[in-house]
């Protein structure tokens, strides 16, 4: 059994090169954000950065949030959702639930507020149907805030929304007439 810091050093390496920088070790996305498993360790490894299969498994299934998914074959992986680069995942739009979250620093409160939710780095807005995850992803920045979404009234005003094979609620916006600060509760 691999330790826990290998591991979630594993899966910072997998968000940096299945998400945001697949050149850095030279692998190639097809375009809904797939690569062969094998290419994949191979090219870990030729980095210097060597991961077994099996702690490529591990991972996979432990990880926290699934942030990654196998092919039905086994044969390929991709993040399941957060890229920066340009993939298309094919989610259907869905209807969301009425009320979702979104969990961010104090100091992007004013401009979200004025401004919106807007994706910046990312192919979308992440939001969340659970407080506790949007309280963790806001504490990531310092002093958290948390924002309630009114996804209702949204999807009744024609915004589509997606969800990812993790449960990751995604926008391409949210504009500031749907947000509201929701008064923080620490547990
Ligand atoms: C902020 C984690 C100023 C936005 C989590 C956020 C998530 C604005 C930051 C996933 C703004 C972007 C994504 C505006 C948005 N003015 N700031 N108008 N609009 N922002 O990292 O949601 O661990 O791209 O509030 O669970 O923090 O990676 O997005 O603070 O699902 O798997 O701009 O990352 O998942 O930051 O996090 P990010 P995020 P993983």
């Amino acid at each position: 059994m691999t330790s826990n810091t290998k591991l979630t050093s594993i899966s910072k390496f997998l968000s940096l090169v299945l998400r945001h920088e697949p050149q850095h070790i030279g692998l190639e996305l097809d375009e809904a954000g797939w690569t062969p498993v094998d290419a994949l360790l191979h090219k870990a490894a030729q980095a210097g950065r060597p991961i077994s299969r099996a702690e490529l498994d591990q991972v996979v299934a432990t990880s926290d949030k699934k942030r990654f998914a196998f092919s039905d074959d086994g044969l390929r992986i991709r993040a399941n959702q957060g890229h920066s680069v340009d993939v298309d995942l094919g989610l259907p739009p869905v209807p969301p639930p009425d009320v979702l979250y979104h969990g961010t620093a104090s100091r992007f409160r004013d401009a979200i507020l004025r401004d919106g939710l807007q994706r910046r780095e990312r192919h979308h807005v992440h939001l969340t149907e659970s407080v506790a995850t949007a309280m963790s992803v806001g504490q990531r920045y310092g002093q958290p805030v948390l924002l309630r979404i009114d996804a209702r009234r949204m999807a009744a005003a024609g915004y589509e929304f997606r969800c990812s094979a993790n449960g990751v609620w995604l926008v391409d916006s949210v504009p500031p007439e749907f947000l509201e600060v929701q008064p923080w509760t620490t547990p």
